[in-house]
C-alpha cells in the first residue's frame, strides 16, 4: 500500500516528477498558471489569505489551482480508476474507508485489516498526493495497481474530458447537508488556519459560505455538477448522501458494491461481510484507533494536522448546536433556490 502525503501546496508545477508527463508540457502548464493567476478575482481565504475564482469555482491559489491545472493538462486516467469525489467535509474520510474495504474485501481479513493501522487518507489518497512527493516510490500513480482508488474535490465541470467521457472511470460522489458541511468546515479549517492570521468567526465563515467563497465552492454548484452528471450517466457516477449512509449503511454499502463491480454474493451477505465493513468503517471504530488519534497528515510544508481532526462528531444535524435561526433560514433558502427543479433535496 502506498503511503499518503497530502500535498496541497507546491512551489512550482515544474517540481512534479512523473513519467506520465513530458517536461515541455509541464512547463506549459506552469506558464498557464503564472499567466492566469494575476487576473483572477480574489475572495477572502479560510486558511490562506485569499481564494481565487477560476472558471466559476473558488480555489486556493498556491495549491488547488495548480493541482487542477495539472489534472486538466496531464493526468491520464485508466478505465478502471475509481474516483471518490466530494465537496470538503461531506464524508470523504468515511467513504474512503468504505470503498477501500469493499473493493479489497477478499484480500484482507477483518481482524488484521489495514484500516486498523493505516488511516483512510493513506489507504485511499488524493489524486494530487504525489505532486510534491520527493520519494516517488512512496506514491507513484503509474505503479498503482488497478483499480486505482483516488480522491478528488475538483468540481465535475472542471475535470478533463478524459476523466468524464463514457468509456472511462467511475465516480462515487458524496454530499451532505450544507449546514453540517459549513459547521464541520469552519471548525476544521480554524484548526488549520496559520497562527499569524486571526481566527475566522462563525458569522464570517457563514457569509463567505453563502457567497460561495469556500474551497471548491460554491457548494451548490459543486453538488449540482455531480448530481446532473449522475442523472445523465448513472452507470458512471453514483451519487450518495451522508445522511442516507448514516441511516442505512448496509443498503448503501451494498449499492456501492454493485456500482463498483464488486457485488456482495449471497454467501457474503449471509456471513455478515457487509456488516463487518460497516462496523470497521464506523465513526465509533475508526475514531478510536491509535492511528487515527495520534498520527498526522501533512497538508503542505507549513500545515500539518492531526488525523483526529478528521473525526469530530460524525453526526447528522450538529449544526443545531452552532447556527442561529436566521442563519438556518438563510442557508435553507439559498439551498432551496439553488436546487429548485433539480430533483435534489437535503433533509432538514
Ligand atoms: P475532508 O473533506 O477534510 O476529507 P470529510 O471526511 O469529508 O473531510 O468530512 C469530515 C466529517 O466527516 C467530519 O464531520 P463532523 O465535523 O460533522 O464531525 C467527521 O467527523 C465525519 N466523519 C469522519 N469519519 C466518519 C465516519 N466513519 N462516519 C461518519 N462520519 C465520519
Amino acid at each position: 500500500m502506498a503511503a499518503f502525503q497530502p500535498s496541497l501546496e507546491c512551489d512550482n508545477i515544474s517540481n512534479i516528477h512523473s513519467e506520465q508527463t513530458d517536461s515541455d508540457l509541464i512547463q506549459k502548464t506552469d506558464e498557464r498558471y503564472r499567466e492566469t493567476l494575476p487576473n483572477l478575482p480574489k475572495g477572502k481565504g479560510w486558511i490562506t489569505e485569499h481564494l481565487v475564482q477560476y472558471q466559476g469555482f473558488w480555489l486556493t491559489p498556491n495549491a488547488a489551482l495548480k493541482i487542477l491545472m495539472w489534472v486538466q493538462d496531464h493526468f491520464k486516467p485508466r478505465p478502471t480508476d475509481i474516483f471518490l469525489a466530494s465537496f470538503p467535509k461531506s464524508g470523504t474520510t468515511w467513504l474512503k474507508a468504505l470503498i477501500f474495504a469493499t473493493v479489497n474485501r477478499t484480500r484482507y481479513g477483518f481482524a488484521d485489516h489495514p484500516l486498523l493501522t493505516t488511516g483512510p487518507h493513506d489507504c485511499f489518497p488524493f489524486l494530487d498526493a504525489h505532486l510534491q512527493e520527493k520519494d516517488r516510490s512512496r506514491f507513484d500513480l503509474d505503479r498503482f495497481p488497478s483499480p486505482r482508488l483516488l480522491s478528488i474535490h475538483i468540481p465535475y465541470i472542471l475535470l478533463p474530458n478524459s476523466m468524464t467521457d463514457h468509456q472511462s472511470c467511475r465516480f462515487v460522489y458524496i454530499c451532505r447537508d450544507p449546514k453540517d458541511v459549513l459547521v464541520s468546515k469552519w471548525l476544521f479549517l480554524n484548526k488549520l488556519r496559520p497562527k499569524d492570521l486571526p481566527p475566522i468567526s462563525l458569522e464570517e465563515a457563514f457569509e463567505l459560505f453563502c457567497q460561495g467563497i469556500s474551497h471548491y465552492g460554491p457548494f451548490w454548484d459543486h453538488v449540482l455538477g455531480y448530481w446532473e452528471a449522475s442523472l445523465e450517466t448513472p452507470e458512471k457516477i453514483l451519487f450518495l448522501k451522508y445522511e442516507d449512509l448514516k441511516k442505512e449503511p448496509l443498503v448503501v454499502v451494498k449499492r456501492l458494491g454493485d456500482f463498483l463491480g464488486y457485488p456482495f454474493s449471497l454467501e457474503e451477505e449471509s456471513k455478515g461481510v457487509v456488516e463487518e465493513i460497516v462496523k470497521l468503517c464506523s465513526f465509533e471504530n475508526l475514531s478510536t484507533l491509535e492511528v487515527n488519534k495520534v498520527s498526522e497528515q501533512k497538508f503542505s510544508k507549513d500545515t500539518i494536522i492531526d488525523n483526529r481532526h478528521f473525526f469530530r462528531k460524525g453526526k447528522v444535524g450538529d449544526w443545531k448546536s452552532y447556527l442561529t435561526t436566521e442563519m438556518v433560514e438563510r442557508l435553507d433558502e439559498i439551498t432551496y433556490e439553488k436546487l429548485l427543479g433539480s430533483g435534489l433535496v437535503f433533509g432538514s
